[in-house]
């Protein structure tokens, strides 16, 4: 429990399409705050780097096959694995910017459409992770990031799947999530992301809310 007045980082997490330039938002985001003389990180999910993370990069780069609910739990306990961390970065005062997380595992597994494995089943795993403060959805239809080049070469990195993302992604849309146009050019959706993020720093470092807990 954080208590009163507990200036803190700011939980901030992007999620969105894939090609929707989520990456380089969220890096342009952190040397912007990191410029203007806030603590913040740039985090991803899935993190490739642990052990956890390891079995599921040798996944999405089908080296390996895993059972589709194996894999989602992989998913979650990568996400679990950093949970202390996580916390510990935020109470220390790091603001921490989050190229996806628990919205975008739930989408994908969901996507696959499998007996058992709906979005109920796929939310399970990730209740009680801490609750981002922000959640910047960046919107991008499947016609324009394939107008981008299109999708490399990885597992689920195919256009009628992507669909079904989107399709997840919108029924999973809660109110608080900030939809940002990701068509806009690069710099125009960075000062929207700045703006709004300030608000959102802004309210942590006052400390007078406590990290929220996912679904809740
Ligand atoms: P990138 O590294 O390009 O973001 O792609 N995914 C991600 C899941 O299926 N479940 C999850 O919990 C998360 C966080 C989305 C990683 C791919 O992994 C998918 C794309
Ligand atoms: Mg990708």
């Amino acid at each position: 429990m954080a208590s009163q007045n507990q200036p803190r980082g700011a939980f901030i997490v992007l999620e969105g399409a894939d090609r929707a330039g989520k990456s380089t938002q969220c890096q342009m985001l952190v040397e912007h705050l990191t410029a203007k003389g806030v603590a913040a990180e740039l985090w991803r999910f899935p993190d490739r780097t642990t052990a956890v993370g390891k079995m599921i990069n040798s996944y999405l780069t089908s080296q390996s096959e895993i059972d589709d609910a194996a894999v989602h739990l992989l998913f979650s306990a990568n996400r679990w694995e950093k949970r202390e961390e996580l916390l510990r970065k935020l109470h220390a005062g790091t603001t921490l910017v989050v190229d996806r997380y628990a919205y975008s595992g739930v989408a994908f597994t969901a996507a696959k459409g499998l007996p058992g494995l709906d979005r109920a089943w796929c939310m399970a795993p990730d209740a009680g992770l801490p609750a981002p403060d922000a959640v910047f959805f960046l919107s991008l239809t499947v016609e324009a990031a394939e107008a981008r080049g299109g999708y490399g070469e990885e597992r689920y990195e195919k256009a009628e799947f992507q669909r079904k993302v989107l399709d997840q992604f919108a029924a999973m849309r809660s109110s608080s999530w900030r939809m940002i146009d990701a068509s806009q050019p690069i710099d125009a959706m960075q000062r929207q992301l700045r703006e709004q993020a300030a608000v959102v720093v802004a309210r942590c470092q006052r400390g007078t809310e406590a990290v929220g807990k996912l679904w809740e």
